[in-house]
């Protein structure tokens, strides 16, 4: 696993920021939002809009890294475009006064409308129409993970309904309809691919276009109670997983393939939900359910590329306008969804893929000369080969330490005490089961390193 380049790699406790909350808070309706707030990850500045405390901040810019990687994967090309753009884009593609309330409209001093971005479909656009010409410089894809702001009616449950939150948005621009579904089959493999690695199980489902537009869309749903979509689906859909499979995303076959065997079984969010077709799935595979939307895929053909003249030459002497889709993940929303999908009543269980920190430190004996030396030995030597430990070095009680590193759920635990080391062992605790085995100081590095190693 690459460290991030934002955030500290590793870190003592002492010198960290990390206000974990004894109380708890009275607003959260849900629980990642009240351990988000509990675990010192982030602090609401206003309805809807939220401050990344050191530790929040780490796990968003993790999620980032992995979206970033996948994306790449995948062929698309990483930009960045502004927060905030100019009213004329949106009155061209006749979005401006669709988009209503949700839309956050400002005007600069000279006077010309201003908004902050809700979604960049017209922006790319521009740029595209701006630089192509030609089909020769197709297939495009461009993507950047950049703020958001929409004025929800409702912004709750923290991050997960925010009002200004962070998305990645990739657009692909193809000359024929065949050539754009490619591109969206290829989105969809690598979102599961995206997902898989956080530890989540998302499910392709036939939603409906909203406000972008176009009938052809998936969303990606989390399953989860406090989800705000109501879903229908066949169980069998969630037996499947993409695992270590190599994907060629150049092929269409293959992505083809893919996309064929997660849509097989029904999945749909209620929008489009048809009992009729519901009912063929056998009754005992039937479910309802809850979902959290973690990113939605869309292919709109040249509803933007028509009135905003963004045409290629074809090769055969005409000017087409290009066939487009947009592809989005809440980046900011997935912390909420992962940690409503892994905690238990004690605090967060992160994910491998997604931790902040690889592993933590105990210290049951802080100032005993040998507690501190085995402390911080364990702490070089796994700094030493990439990992991030996080070290309470606080004297603090034991039951204390144990609390905070439940409440903000690292995998992994190395509990060091006098009695341990007198026989010459520490102690690994998984988070997860709470399982526990005392073994010496560099076999639990060991152990950890290994854990990792495939996590890339
Ligand atoms: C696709 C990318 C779009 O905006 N245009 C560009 C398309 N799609 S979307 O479905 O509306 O949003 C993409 C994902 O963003 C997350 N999201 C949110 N996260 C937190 N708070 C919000 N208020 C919010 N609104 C949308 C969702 O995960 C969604 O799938």
């Amino acid at each position: 696993m690459e460290p991030t380049i934002y955030g500290v790699t590793h870190m003592r406790l002492s010198r960290y920021f990390l206000p974990v909350l004894k109380e708890t808070p009275r607003e959260a309706q849900i629980v990642s939002h009240r351990y988000m707030l509990q675990a010192g990850m982030i602090k609401q500045a206003s309805a809807g809009i939220y401050s990344w405390l050191p530790l929040g901040f780490k796990v968003l810019k993790r999620i980032e890294q992995i979206v970033h990687e996948e994306q790449q994967r995948a062929g698309h090309l990483p930009m960045l475009m502004p927060t905030l753009q100019p009213a004329e884009l949106w009155q061209e593609s006749g979005r401006y006064n669709d988009y209503g309330r949700e839309m956050l409209r400002i005007e600069d001093r000279h006077g010309r409308d201003m908004l902050y971005g809700p979604t960049n479909e017209e922006l790319i656009t521009d740029i595209f129409r701006s630089h192509v010409g030609s089909y020769k410089e197709l297939p495009l894809t461009l993507y950047h993970i950049q703020w958001k702001f929409r004025d929800e009616v409702r912004p709750r449950f923290g991050v997960m309904r925010g009002r200004e939150f962070f998305m990645k948005d990739g657009y692909n621009f193809d000359l024929t309809k065949e050539d754009a579904l490619h591109a969206y089959n290829r989105h969809l493999v690598s979102y599961l691919r995206t997902y898989e690695r956080m530890g989540l199980k998302a499910i392709p489902m036939r939603a409906d276009g909203g406000p972008i537009g176009g009938d052809y869309t998936h969303e990606f749903l989390v399953l989860a109670e406090t989800g705000e979509s109501e879903v229908f689906y066949d169980s069998a859909v969630t037996d499947l997983t993409l695992g270590d499979r190599e994907v060629d995303y150049d092929s269409v076959a293959q992505c083809q393939a893919i996309f064929d065997e997660w849509t097989a079984p029904y999945a749909r969010t209620d929008e489009t939900h048809d009992d009729a077709l519901f009912v063929e799935v056998p009754e005992e595979r039937r479910r309802t359910a809850r979902g959290i939307e973690v990113g939605q895929i869309f292919y709109f053909g040249t509803k933007y590329s028509d009135v905003m003249g963004a045409t290629v030459d074809d090769g055969k002497g005409n000017k087409v306008p290009v066939h487009m889709g947009s592809h989005g993940i809440g980046v900011s929303r997935l912390l909420g969804a992962i940690i409503e999908a892994s905690h238990d009543d004690k605090g967060i269980i992160w994910p491998e893929g997604v931790t902040p920190f690889h592993c933590g430190i105990v210290n049951l004996k802080q100032s005993d000369d040998e507690a501190d030396a085995a402390c911080e030995s364990l702490y070089d030597s796994l700094t030493a080969l990439g990992l991030e430990p996080l070290y309470d070095d606080r004297d603090e009680r034991a039951g204390a330490k144990f609390g905070t590193m439940d409440m903000i759920g690292l995998p992994w635990r190395i509990t060091v005490g006098p009695r341990g080391l007198k026989n010459g062992v520490v102690e690994l605790t998984s988070r997860r089961t709470g399982e526990s085995e005392e073994l010496p100081p560099q076999e639990a590095v060991a152990k950890i390193a290994r854990i990792y190693e495939g996590i890339a």
